[in-house]
This record gives structure tokens, C-alpha cells and sequence, in this order.
């Protein structure tokens, strides 16, 4: 098979630039290793972006997310016996975020690709690119027992943080940078009212918690805990009870629990890869990237790395203008770089770090007493939060 560009997972970051490509008239081809319902299982991010939005109308896709999802001016941080409010519009020039699962909107572009006739190939095994500082690369994979041969152009790493993309960069070539924190995400989804209109990210001695939702009638909760805990170690009604400890005595009184339809705990690591290209593979999303999901910047981040994939493709395969695939590294990282800046500085002021000292401690309270006292820097945190600019 030959196609103009391969693009290498299933997930939204590689979807989405395959239905935007698909618009454009460019041609390619995408390589998920499993099936869609597999894909459509995970639950992931629940704040889009503005930016983000505005792709999936430019993909085609906005229409549900439009319809169903909520436009969020704000969120609550608890801390330190107080709720404090961060208006996102006022602070941010008057942007906000949309409230749509992940797993809706990869469920929406699944459903655009497969309605014009995508060339989506579920549950491609063993793909390996090849040649790729040659000018004709391929891509080759098995499946139902056969060994399959993409030639193309160009290779869209879009497999996420575990995938073969990145590993096919020679080591004396790719650079990476991780940082591991200390503790996890215990997340919950349950078919239960959202405690608070708006999201409640909270500070608390016991540890961090987050109280997010997916619609009026689905929630979604997350406790930090330990890096040695296992899921099987938390019962429904232990899960309740430590974020009942931990909400503001209000709100916890106001929870409605329900049994977990998913539950999970997350690792949280910040890593960067560089450069995002290497010959004819492009890496977007976490296949180059991870953010701790306290920011809500992960699948914000992909955003801007396949926007600007997109508009170097159009301008190579309409103009013959190369300069966007170029500086795309260059230009995707100035941008992920920022993303990471939040992440850290959002989860080390809202976590309980197990090693930290009384100093520590202090300044996490001082940087909370500040933001609170400073349209500065709640227009610095609202600005990150609603999408820098692509
Ligand atoms: P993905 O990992 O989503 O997709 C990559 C795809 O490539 C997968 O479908 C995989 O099956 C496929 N693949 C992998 N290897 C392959 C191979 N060799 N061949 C073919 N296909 C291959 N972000 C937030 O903003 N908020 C959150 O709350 C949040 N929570 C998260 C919780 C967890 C547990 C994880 C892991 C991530 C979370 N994220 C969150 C980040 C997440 O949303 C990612 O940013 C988002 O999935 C990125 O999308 P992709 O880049 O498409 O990568
Ligand atoms: C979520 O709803 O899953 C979510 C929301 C905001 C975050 C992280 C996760 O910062």
C-alpha cells in the first residue's frame, strides 16, 4: 500500500490529524495496535481547551462536543479552610475551557474517520517504521497473521508515551527529560450529579483531591495517593470516605456517592522528548510528552503539536513551503515546554509531597495567598489553563 503520510496510533492526537488531513485532500493511512472499543475504554481528560475545540469544528467533529459538552468560566481551589475562585474569563480576556470526556471526542472522530471511509487498520500488530532519513520511508506491520508494507512520505508518531515511535529515534539523537513524582491519582467515575457546577481542585493535608465531571450525570473524582498502592486496595467506600475527608465540610455533606463504573490510579511524571523529529517522523502528544494531569494540559498539549503538523503538511503538499515541517520541533516544544511549566508548578502547589519540610509547606501556602491576592497571577494561571496561544 502507498499513502502520503502514515500515521502511527488511534488515539486523538493521531485521529485528529488524520480526519484534518482527510479534509484537505492528503492522503494517509493509521495504524492503531488495538481495537476501538479497547481505545474508547480509557478514561482520560475531561478540559478541552478553546484551541482544541476549535479543531474539532475545523475537523468536523465539534458537533456533539458543542452540544453536550459544558463551557467552564472558572473552577474552585480549596485550601486552607477557604474556596477560593478562579474566574477563568474575566482573567483570561474572556476564554474558557469545555467540559467533554476523552473518550467522547475520540469517540466522535472515530466515528467522522470511519464515516469517510478513513483507512484506519484496529488492531495492527508489531508496527515497525523504517527508513525514515530516507526520502521514502515505510512502515511495516502483521495482521491476521500477515505482514503488511505502508510506503509513505512521511510518519506521524502518534502512539503515546509507550509506544515503538520515539524508540525508533537512535539514542545518540533523542534527548529526553522525566521528572517522577511521589505519589498517583486514584480516579473514579461514577453515574452520580457532579458535587459543584464547576471543578474543585483541593489542597489538603491528607493530600490532594479533584472533583470533575463529565456531564449532570456523570462524575469524576480523584484522590492522590501513594506510589505503592495498588487499586484493589481501595474499596468503593474507602474511596468516598478519604475524599469526603478531604472536601470542605459543605461539599463533602453535598456528595452524592454511587458505585465506581471505572476505577484507576494514574502515575504522575512530567517527561519531554526532543527534537520532535527525526528525518520523516513527526512525534505528537504523549508519544513526545506527559504532563501530570493537575494543569488539565496532557491532551491540550497534543492540540498545538497536531495543529501545527497539520498547517506544515498543507503548506508542504499545497505550496511546497517546508519551513513548517522545519521549525515544527522547535515550535511544538517552545509550546509543550510551557504546558510542563504549569503542570509542575499547579501539582507541586496542590499536592503533600512525603518529603517535604515546614519550609516547603510555607511556600505552598504563600503561593496560594498569593495568587489569591493578585489579578497577575490569576491572569497568569488563567491564561495557562484556557490554552496559550497555538
Ligand atoms: P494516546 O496514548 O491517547 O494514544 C496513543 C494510541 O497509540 C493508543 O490508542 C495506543 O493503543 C496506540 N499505540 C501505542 N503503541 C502503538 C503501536 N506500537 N502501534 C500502533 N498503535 C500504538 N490528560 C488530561 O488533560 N487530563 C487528564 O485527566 C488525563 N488523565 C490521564 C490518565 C491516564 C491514565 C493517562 C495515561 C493519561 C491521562 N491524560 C490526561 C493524558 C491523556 O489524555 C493524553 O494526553 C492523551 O491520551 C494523548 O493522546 P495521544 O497523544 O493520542 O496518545
Ligand atoms: C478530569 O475531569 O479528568 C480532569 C479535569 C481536570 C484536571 C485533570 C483531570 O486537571
Amino acid at each position: 500500500m502507498r499513502t502520503q503520510v502514515c500515521i502511527i496510533g488511534g488515539g486523538p492526537s493521531g485521529l485528529l490529524l488524520s480526519q484534518l488531513l482527510h479534509l484537505k485532500g492528503i492522503d494517509n493511512v493509521l495504524l492503531e495496535k488495538h481495537t476501538r472499543d479497547y481505545v474508547l475504554a480509557r478514561i482520560r481528560a475531561g478540559v478541552l481547551e478553546h484551541g482544541f475545540a476549535d479543531l474539532m469544528r475545523e475537523a468536523q467533529c465539534g458537533e456533539r462536543m458543542d452540544r453536550e459538552g459544558e463551557i467552564h468560566r472558572g473552577f474552585i481551589i480549596a485550601h486552607d479552610g477557604k474556596q477560593s475562585h478562579v474566574d477563568l474569563h474575566k482573567y483570561s480576556g474572556g476564554n474558557s475551557v469545555i467540559v467533554y470526556g476523552q473518550t467522547e471526542l475520540t469517540r466522535d472522530l472515530y466515528d467522522a474517520r470511519e464515516k469517510s471511509g478513513g483507512k484506519l487498520v484496529m488492531e495492527a500488530d508489531d508496527v515497525q517504521p523504517h527508513d525514515l532519513t530516507s526520502a521514502t520511508p515505510h512502515v511495516t506491520y502483521r495482521k491476521d497473521g500477515a505482514e503488511h508494507r505502508i510506503d509513505c512520505e512521511y510518519v506521524i508518531g502518534a502512539d503515546g508515551f509507550h509506544g515503538v515511535s520515539r524508540k525508533s529515534i537512535p539514542a545518540n539523537v533523542l534527548r529526553e527529560y522525566e521528572k517522577v513524582y511521589p505519589f498517583g491519582w486514584l480516579g473514579v467515575l461514577s453515574r452520580t450529579k457532579p458535587v459543584n457546577p464547576e471543578l474543585i481542585y483541593v489542597k489538603h493535608e491528607r493530600g490532594f483531591a479533584l472533583c470533575s465531571l463529565r456531564s449532570q450525570v456523570l462524575s469524576r473524582y480523584y484522590i492522590q495517593v501513594p506510589l505503592t498502592d495498588k487499586v484493589e486496595d481501595w474499596s468503593d467506600d474507602a474511596f468516598w470516605a478519604e475524599l469526603k475527608r478531604r472536601l470542605p465540610a459543605e461539599v463533602a455533606a453535598r456528595l452524592i456517592t454511587g458505585p465506581s463504573i471505572e476505577k484507576s490510579i494514574a502515575p504522575l511524571r512530567s517527561f519531554v522528548a526532543e527534537p520532535m523529529r527525526y528525518g520523516n517522523l513527526f512525534l505528537a502528544g504523549d508519544a513526545a510528552h506527559i504532563v501530570p494531569p493537575t494543569g488539565a494540559r496532557g491532551l491540550n498539549s497534543a492540540a498545538s503539536d497536531i495543529y501545527y503538523l497539520y498547517h506544515a503538511l498543507l503548506d508542504h503538499y499545497q505550496k511546497g513551503d517546508d519551513r513548517g515541517l522545519d521549525n515544527y520541533s522547535a515550535k511544538a516544544l517552545a509550546r509543550v515546554w510551557k504546558a510542563q511549566r504549569f503542570s509542575w508548578w499547579m501539582t507541586t502547589m496542590l499536592h503533600s509531597f512525603p518529603d517535604s519540610i515546614e519550609y516547603d509547606r510555607k511556600l505552598q501556602q504563600t503561593e496560594l495567598e498569593y495568587l489569591f491576592s493578585s489579578a497577575a497571577a490569576q491572569g497568569s494561571l488563567a491564561e495557562n489553563y484556557v490554552g496559550l496561544p497555538f
